[in-house]
């Protein structure tokens, strides 16, 4: 993969999701964890809430119309990235709509790496507006990405077939993860994957070795807003900066857990958001790591 910019400058991303106000989750977390991997990043919010989704009744703008139009115009005026990832989409103009800003930024010279979060359900059942359609729209978009980060749910629904409940072994995730490579994607990390009742991580699959890694900690109980992006933002940004995949795998796995350990004493904390804040030296220090000595 041939990156833009010399190691001097940071290495820019876009990222594709929703700017949620209050509550922390898609855009309000990958932009500051990027930002502490060294990767420069632009934003292109597919939608303005007042609020995530944890909350009742939130106030939203959808932004379906602009975001064609945003990405025209980062490429009228010259703007190049590295990385592209999308995040939650909310139609299928707006999954169809990431399609076509990928294609936007891809010709001889420069591919930037796509990472897709598929993001459609969780424990075995779709979001509401996840239907028959929205989910075809879905698997060509991941046919487009180099990394696709499903859950367990969303891995299922993509590949047809009935969802099945864990604890699954190795080999079901070897399997699964193989199956979904076959559409197109490079690497793909199953999150949420876990092989006992008590243990609970992922996994991570690179087609071109035919090697997979399985990374899991301690279950800790409950649903924590907003990881899933933490962990894709942690995985692109890693893979951005030039770590192994390997290593960014592990990174992202080891920088998600740390935010909820964080926050896991407040239980009010796990409904608004982890407390990723105080996990973020992990990062900085990890990327400090990275750069080139100066003499
Ligand atoms: O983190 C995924 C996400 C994205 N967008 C909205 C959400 C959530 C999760 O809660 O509510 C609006």
């Amino acid at each position: 993969m041939q990156f833009l910019n010399t190691e001097e400058k940071p290495r820019r991303a876009a990222v594709i999701n929703d700017l949620s106000g209050a509550g922390k989750c898609s855009l309000t977390v990958m932009l500051p964890v990027l930002s502490a991997l060294g990767c420069e990043t632009s934003v292109l919010p597919t939608a303005v809430l007042s609020t995530h989704g944890g909350f009742k009744d939130p106030v939203y703008r959808d932004l379906t119309d602009d975001m064609l139009k945003t990405a025209q115009h980062w490429k009228r005026e010259g703007a190049a990235f590295e990385g592209i990832c999308s995040g939650y989409l909310s139609s299928r103009e707006q999954i169809d709509t990431v399609r076509e800003i990928f294609e936007l930024f891809t010709d001889e010279h420069s591919r930037p790496l796509r990472l897709v979060d598929p993001v459609m359900g969780d424990n075995g059942t779709l979001y509401g507006i996840f239907n028959k359609e929205t989910a075809q729209s879905m698997t060509r978009l991941c046919k487009k990405a180099d990394i696709l980060t499903p859950n367990m749910t969303e891995a299922y629904c993509l590949l047809h077939e009935p969802f099945k409940d864990g604890p699954y072994d190795e080999k079901e995730l070897k399997r699964v993860m193989k199956a979904l490579s076959d559409f197109g994607p490079k690497v793909v990390i199953l999150t949420g994957a876990y092989t006992d009742g008590e243990k609970i991580g992922a996994a991570c699959y690179d087609r071109e070795k035919d090697e997979t890694a399985l990374v899991l900690s301690d279950r800790v109980p409950g649903k924590y807003h907003g990881t899933g992006d933490i962990f894709s933002a942690t995985a692109v940004g890693g893979i951005m900066r030039g770590m192994s995949l390997k290593d960014a795998f592990r990174l992202a796995v080891d920088f998600t857990l740390r935010c909820i350990e964080v926050t896991r004493t407040d239980p009010q904390a796990a409904w608004y958001g982890v407390e990723f804040e105080r996990a973020l030296p992990m990062l900085t220090e990890r990327a400090k790591a990275l750069e080139p000595s100066t003499p």
